[in-house]
């Protein structure tokens, strides 16, 4: 059955413990009916919080994405989460675990027989529509990080049309990639022991093998895309990821290492 089934979301807070199969990762688990963002509720609580400490919201008021862009997830279709991490990493890798995190939601996918694709820095598509997004927030204090708020957002069980219409051509959900249903916890939790895997191998080895994953699940090498830098735009061929996860853009015989941008395929 459904442990999501097994609690009265008679609005906002409760606690509660699910059945998940991971060690520590959302162990910690605060759930929620409706809420304006799971990123803010996320960042309040903090302090008080443990590492790995999950927020979910059956819907956002305010659902955010990267560059205070919205994120539609005012219905209860979707997975809205927002994960505290306290790491002991500096600040100015705190970006690769927005790569690994799309790692872990490709990985995830591909476990239920989708066929995800990465496009960096933070969406996992599905034939060539966005599923998820990553949104990685940090309070730091110097270079040292005090926490890490990544925020997932993955469609479920919309259809085209009840997707906003605004992202009806962009965007997809499990439901339209698969003939086969699976419970919102099955999704979760399958997340969930990908996310806690990828977290524990880059906390021992370092980015080194996240960046060889992330190499593996990307089809993005060799395209021509223009990345939209907000204040300029730099055009070329993705070659590659650097050794700290920059993406490597080719143009006019030089390598430009791009830390924050949206690529558009051209
Ligand atoms: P992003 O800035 O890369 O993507 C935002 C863009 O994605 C929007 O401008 C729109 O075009 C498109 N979009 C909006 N909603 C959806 C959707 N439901 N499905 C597909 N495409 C959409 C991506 O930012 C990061 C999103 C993180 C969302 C999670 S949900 C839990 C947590 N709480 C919160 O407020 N944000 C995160």
């Amino acid at each position: 059955m459904d442990p999501f089934q097994q609690v009265d979301l008679n609005n906002v807070l409760y606690f509660d413990k699910l059945p998940l199969s991971t060690k520590w990762l959302g162990k910690q688990l605060k759930t929620f009916h409706l809420v304006d963002s799971t990123q803010t509720v996320a960042k309040k609580m903090a302090n008080g919080c443990p590492n790995g400490t999950i927020i979910l919201s059956n819907q956002q008021e305010a659902g955010k994405g990267r560059l205070n862009r919205k994120w539609f997830s005012s219905s209860n279709e979707g997975l809205w989460m927002s994960i505290l991490l306290k790491p002991r990493i500096e600040s100015q890798v705190i970006s690769q675990l927005t790569l690994l995190t799309a790692i872990a939601m490709v990985q995830a996918l591909k476990d239920f027989d989708i066929k995800a694709d990465i496009k960096w820095p933070n969406d996992c598509l599905v034939n060539g529509k966005k599923i998820a997004g990553i949104l990685t927030e940090a309070s730091v204090s110097g270079n040292k990080v005090e926490y890490i708020v990544i925020g997932i957002g993955l469609n479920l069980f919309q259809n085209k049309h009840n997707l906003p219409e605004e992202i009806q051509n962009i965007a997809t959900s499990i439901k339209m990639s698969t003939d086969t249903f699976f419970t919102k916890f099955e999704v979760l939790d399958r997340i969930l022991m990908r996310l806690e895997d990828l977290i524990e191998l880059y906390l021992t080895e370092g980015f080194s093998p996240i960046r060889e994953l992330w190499l593996q699940y990307t089809s993005s090498i060799g395209k021509l895309v223009f990345v939209d830098k907000g204040t300029e735009k730099e055009f070329g061929k993705i070659i590659g990821l650097s050794p700290e996860g920059y993406l490597l853009l080719e143009n006019e015989e030089k390598i430009t290492p791009i830390l924050v941008g949206d690529v558009h395929f051209l």
